[in-house]
């Protein structure tokens, strides 16, 4: 064993170890207990940052944990490789998007082969690939027959100068990124998926998950949104409007029915294009609320305007004539695209009405008391007992929302209604780097999928895009095509997919990611499905775990697979976070310099109290700390931590820092500290061995001082145990070991007891590490003389006798001081204590002269004596 610690040698030996032995590729081995372990599937953006490390750890550290527990462990990799980010790249170097990716790919891929995981590489998955996208193509053609996937018009962000669709992210303050030009919004044929049909379950299930943050299924839930209420229609007043016919809207708050004051429709409302008939001033307004932001958080917090129509209608219970407006603040594409508004109890309505002056009844007693709405500062939007709303009056929210269906379905205009939030899924993208869509426009059959045999549709990769619109859409020999059905000459479309949808089933591929059978062999999915802990981040929350859940779903009717969800436990894992230094410069701005270029100054606590810049000694400010980012330059490359500490040094920082679900701080203190505790686990190692293996160890003849050793290595274990296994809390596991390591330091050599002894605490070691620093665990594991792999040994077991303790130290207190100690046998009474302390030479001391009032006992801890 050599004396020093070099983890450069020790780390490119395992791993060359695993792969020759293939430890990570694993099969379907009926019986076998499975634990399927998977992290989130980067994008393949160039190189990993620490944000990936962190999250592939955590993911292997579990994986190699349950493998000792002697599971069958599939832990396998992909990458997310359709997106922007290539389509930009490539504008910029001029390089295609494909050979950018796959060289991304390619380093990407070497580097997490250096941190060292248990990955299954067999079953990579690329998802821009004909073989794995081919799958996707055909599925969406199966969906199109079913109606799963429909086409119809939508709305997009249209560029007039590059003559293109941009992505929400690319119209920034109401311009293209590219060319700056006032972007328009175009309805244009798009093609959605009907998540829709399965709001109601995507919703009821979450309820099963007990494995998911509750955080992440509330905000599923709220996106999912379902709100129970009315539909009430309100009959068109005909004088005004000119033809009979009722404006329907949607309310959660038929309880207020009476004080409605005005209804308000959104710009594209039938009724507000019929009042903009011949009023160009209401046409122009329309005209500005339709090319606003399509984002709902826009909506919400813009500024409230609306325009008085000339239209009125009628109240469904009380006939009065209500005007109608057109508001910014009303949605198209929510419930029927009108309100009833209701100043007194809706926010929205209150600030509206306050601005132009309309009625404002309050119709809910407030909770203190006060009945005149008008002259309130703020709507009040609880729950409450009706006023002001003649017979119904006196009801609570449950008796005035049935009494009013009740009066409303006599009139037929109302009844209850649930409505959902969640819109279906536009999956078209108008851009190239991504999965072609398998449709075929034919002149006299309409819209016909690309038939079975036919697949895959395959995306050329040879293009560099020039970002004036979707170069497929000028490239005849990709869309010139004969109709599948009567083959006449047909038009391919040009659209390709979200790229959600390739992540949406990745987890699904990996069962059979080779299968040409199909989009996945079904036994085999159904052997590995669902993942039993799926990690990543939180950033992900909503739309990426919604989508795959609903492709679970979708994969399941289709008869693919047999589970209803595909991730049985989730974990969110936190940021990474670094200090953050800047300059201001001259024109305001800031000047940010990376945490590596700084020198800083700590007070006695570790807090930062200045900093410099290396190169000029100068002063720099302090910003706090931030997740690490490009626009604050505080990241720090994972890979020249690897390069300068090693892997394992990275991986034992980064779980030590912190839980795997808070952030964790990057700090040069922190993984230097990871580094110095493994070069002294090496140390204790390398003298040891250096002595020779010893005999084994006959627990039954220890002195009290090995049995307090061996105590200490299997309270280790049993609190090691309880800190992964139950609560994936790393950072203590380690600290468990720490302790540990501290006292097998101090421990005796000499006999060979000892030496025994000190045997199975390394070991002990080298196991409780095996999981969060797998190389050294492994070098270790040869060293302390095993024939066998240290990933191929079982995670150690707490011998229970050794946890018993014969002696007990209690502290000894006179009136609340303390003054001494006493060892007494486990087993002693509080009598027998109680004795003994009294005797005690320090108690007798400092009890001289008193009379002893009282002796409280706190068995296994203390003892307090009161005199005076
Ligand atoms: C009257 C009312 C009175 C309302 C009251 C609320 C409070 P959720 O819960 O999100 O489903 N609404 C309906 N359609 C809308 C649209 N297209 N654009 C904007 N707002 C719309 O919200 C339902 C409530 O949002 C409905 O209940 C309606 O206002 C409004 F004291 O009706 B309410
Ligand atoms: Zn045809």
């Amino acid at each position: 064993m050599h004396e020093q610690y070099q983890p450069r040698e020790i780390e490119a030996a395992a791993q060359s170890h695993w792969d020759a032995q293939k430890s990570f590729v694993v099969s379907e081995q009926p019986g076998k207990e499975t634990f399927y372990c998977l992290s989130m599937f980067p994008y393949p953006s160039g190189k990993l940052h620490m944000g990936h490390v962190r999250n592939y750890t955590i993911g292997d550290v579990i994986s190699r944990y349950q493998r000792m527990l002697g599971k069958n462990v599939l832990q396998p990799m992909g990458w997310d490789a359709f997106g922007m980010p290539a389509e930009n790249a490539a504008m910029k170097n001029n390089v295609a998007p494909a050979k950018w990716t796959y060289e991304n790919i390619a380093y990407m891929k070497t580097q997490l082969k250096s941190l060292g995981l248990a990955i299954d590489w067999t079953r990579e998955v690329t998802t821009c690939k004909p073989d794995y996208y081919r799958w996707e193509q055909w599925l969406f053609t199966r969906l199109f027959e079913k109606g799963v996937i429909y086409r119809k018009n939508g709305t997009v962000n249209w560029d007039p100068v590059d003559q293109t669709v941009l992505a929400n992210e690319q119209v920034i303050d109401g311009r293209g990124w590219r060319s700056g030009a006032v972007i328009e919004k175009r309805e244009i044929p798009m093609y959605y998926f009907k998540i829709t049909a399965y709001a109601e379950e995507l919703l009821s299930s979450l309820d099963d998950l007990d494995g998911w943050p509750e955080q992440v299924k509330t905000m599923q839930r709220n996106w999912i949104g379902k709100s129970r209420g009315m539909e009430v229609s309100f009959p068109y007043d005909v004088a005004s409007i000119g033809s009979a016919g009722k404006l329907n809207v949607f309310t959660t708050r038929p309880d207020t029915l009476m004080g409605a004051t005005y209804v308000a429709v959104a710009a594209e409302h039938p009724l507000a294009t019929l009042a903009a008939q011949g009023n160009p001033e209401l046409q122009a307004f329309i005209d500005e609320c339709k090319s606003g932001s399509v984002a709902e958080a826009d909506v919400a917090t813009q500024e409230k305007r609306g325009m008085p129509t000339p239209l009125f209608v009628e109240h469904p219970l009380t006939g009065d004539k209500l005007p109608v407006w057109v508001a910014n603040y009303v949605l198209m594409h929510y419930g029927d695209g009108a309100v009833m508004a209701v100043p007194a109890h809706d926010e929205r309505d209150f600030e509206f009405a306050s601005k132009y002056q309309l009625p404002i009844k309050a119709v809910v007693r407030t909770s203190a008391g006060d009945e005149v709405g008008s002259e309130w500062q703020a709507a009040y939007g609880e729950h409450g007992t009706l006023i002001n709303s003649g017979e119904f009056d006196g009801l609570d929210f449950v008796g005035a929302f049935d009494a009013i269906e009740v009066a409303l379905l006599k009139k037929h205009l109302g009844k209850s209604r649930t409505q959902f939030r969640l819109r279906d899924w536009g999956i078209s993208r108008q851009r190239y780097w991504g999965c072609p869509i398998p449709i075929v426009h034919c002149e006299s059959c309409g819209d016909v999928p690309v038939p079975e045999d036919q697949l895959p549709v395959v995306l050329p990769e040879d293009v560099v895009p020039d970002g004036a619109g979707s170069p497929l859409a000028r490239m005849p020999e990709f869309y010139e095509c004969s109709c599948p059905q009567c083959g006449a000459p047909a038009k391919r479309e040009t659209d390709t997919m979200d790229t959600f949808v390739e992540s949406s089933w990745y987890f699904a591929r990996y069962a059979s990611p080779h299968y040409t059978g199909g989009m996945v062999d079904p036994a085999a999915a159904n052997h590995w499905l669902p993942v039993d802990q799926y990690i990543g981040g939180i950033e992900h929350a909503i739309l990426h775990l919604l989508y795959a859940r609903f492709f679970h779903k979708l994969m399941r009717d289709e008869g693919l697979l047999s589970s209803d969800e595909p991730f049985k436990n989730l974990l969110t894992q936190g940021m990474v976070v670094a200090e953050t230094y800047y300059r201001v410069l001259e024109n305001g701005g800031k000047d940010w310099f990376n945490p590596a270029d700084v020198e800083i100054e700590r007070d006695a606590k570790g807090k930062v109290i200045a900093a410099k810049l290396a190169s000029d000694g100068l002063p720099v400010e302090i910003g706090g700390t931030e997740k690490m980012s490009k626009s604050k330059n505080n990241g720090v490359d994972p890979q020249a931590m690897i390069d300068a500490y090693g892997a394992d040094t990275c991986r034992l920082f980064m779980m030590f820092a912190s839980p795997p679900d808070m952030s964790c701080e990057w700090s040069d203190a922190g993984i230097e500290g990871a580094n110095r505790f493994l070069r002294r686990v090496w140390r204790l190692a390398h003298g040891h061995v250096g002595k020779g293996l010893p005999a084994a160890l006959d627990t039954a003849s220890l002195s009290d001082v090995q049995k307090d050793v061996r105590r200490a290595i299997h309270q280790a274990i049993r609190q090691a145990t309880q800190d992964i296994g139950q609560h994936h809390k790393f950072n203590t596991a380690i600290a468990q070991v720490m302790t540990l390591m501290n006292v097998l330091e101090k421990a005796a050599q000499d006999s060979a007891q000892d030496r025994a002894l000190l045997q199975e605490g390394l070991e002990t070691v080298a196991l409780l590490l095996a999981p969060i620093t797998p190389h050294i665990s492994h070098e270790l594991w040869q060293e302390l003389g095993h024939e066998d792999v240290i990933i191929d040994a079982a995670w150690p077991a707490v011998d229970d006798s050794a946890l018993v303790q014969d002696n007990l130290t209690l502290v000894v207190q006179v009136n609340g001081k303390l003054r001494g100690q006493i060892d007494m046998p486990a087993s002693a009474s509080r009598e027998e204590i109680e004795a003994a302390a009294r005797v005690n030479e320090n108690v007798l001391r400092f009890t001289e002269g008193l009379s002893i009032r009282k002796v409280i006992v706190v068995p296994g801890k203390l003892v307090n004596i009161v005199a005076n």
